[in-house]
């Protein structure tokens, strides 16, 4: 019924598969990486609808960061600098001056400890793993811990923890990149999404947010009734364009709905909803995606994926009224995100 396996894969790594009657998640140690989501097509067709590398080689570098745990800070950190009571710290600077998702040596490469374990209503993995003072250029020791959890109800649960000995910044997320459509049989221009937000976050050319959008509406970031990605695809926008033409922007949840986000695809027939204690999530649409790299099914391609990073803005350090990503000696992040999945005829 609910069944956990793992598989050795080299002398470190290991692959674990949890699955239910209807799907099944895997994952490695490595960076916390999901490597596949099957989930039924319309057909009762079992496909993957997560981007992976052919050659798990590649995730050791993991230039398009599949699938992987993101941390310290998921994001860009405009100057590779922070501030924290008056003390400046340089980070790794690893998108030209910037800093991206935690560095060279972010938590999406590092080898993590793990423990299983087995519920009534579900099974899973917890991953923990401790960032030293310093790490990336962070102060801090950080304990964090992730479990990834499937339930009987076809939910896949993510939940993180982390605490400090000395006051840091810290955001994670997970950067898996969806595609509905099934073993990668199309791009996602035809996914229609709908987000829980009118307020996004304003890119300069470099990505980094200056501004808050305080209101969307009428414009291609409105997501509340529902959109389909290619209309980002194709804008005039010049938001849409400076990213290379669709979206990889923060957007601001309005906390109005029970799902934060919800992605149909009706060729296939599947629907994926997000739920989530998170302000707001940034939306990437694989517009920067590097070409030509082995997939399972085909080579890495513009659009091929569409990411929905759920996680607190690295903006909140240099632009006013935005949730801090602030983690003190004396409190324990926490955070969750839910994945559920269902088919589109059953949409009420
Ligand atoms: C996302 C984006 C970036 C980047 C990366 C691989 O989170 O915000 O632009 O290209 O993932």
């Amino acid at each position: 019924m609910i069944d956990l396996k793992k598989e050795k894969i080299n002398d470190d790594w290991y692959e674990f598969t949890l699955s239910n009657h209807f799907m099944s998640i895997s994952f490695l140690n490595f960076g916390g990486i999901i490597t596949k989501i099957l989930v039924p097509d319309k057909y009762g067709t079992k496909e993957n609808i997560v981007l992976c590398y052919q050659d798990y080689t590649h995730y050791e570098t993991n230039p398009l960061y599949l699938g992987a745990i993101i941390g310290r800070v998921a994001g860009r950190i405009k100057n590779a600098t922070i501030q924290i009571q008056n003390t400046e710290y340089k980070l790794d600077q690893n998108e030209s001056c910037h800093h991206l998702h935690g560095g060279k040596k972010g938590f999406h490469n590092v080898l993590w400890d793990f423990n299983t374990f087995q519920e009534e209503d579900g099974i899973g993995v917890t991953f923990t793993y401790t960032s030293p003072d310093g790490e990336s250029g962070y102060p801090g020791n950080v304990n964090v811990k992730v479990t990834y959890r499937l339930t009987i109800n076809n939910e896949f649960l993510i939940d993180y923890e982390a605490t400090t000995d000395k006051e840091t910044v810290l955001t994670l997320t997970n950067h898996s990149y969806f595609n509905l459509s099934g073993d990668l049989k199309n791009t996602v221009s035809d996914h229609e999404v709908t987000i829980d937000s009118s307020r996004i976050l304003k890119l300069d050319k470099d990505l980094i947010p200056f501004d808050i959008v305080e209101d969307v509406s009428e414009t291609e970031f409105d997501f509340r009734r529902g959109k389909l990605l290619q209309e980002g695809f194709v804008s005039h926008n010049e938001q849409n364009q400076l990213v290379g033409c669709g979206y990889d922007h923060y957007f601001l949840f309005d906390q109005q709905t029970a799902n934060q986000v919800i992605v149909a695809n009706n060729d296939s027939g599947r629907i994926m909803k997000i739920k989530t204690n998170q302000p707001g999530m940034v939306m990437y649409t694989a517009n920067g995606m590097q070409e030509g790299i082995r997939l399972n099914e085909v080579k890495s391609k513009k659009y091929l994926g569409v990411c929905f990073e759920t996680q607190a803005p690295s903006a909140s350090l240099w632009l006013n009224d935005l949730p801090s990503i602030t983690l003190l000696p004396n409190e324990t992040y926490k955070k969750q995100t839910i994945f559920s999945f269902d088919m589109v005829e059953k949409k009420k």
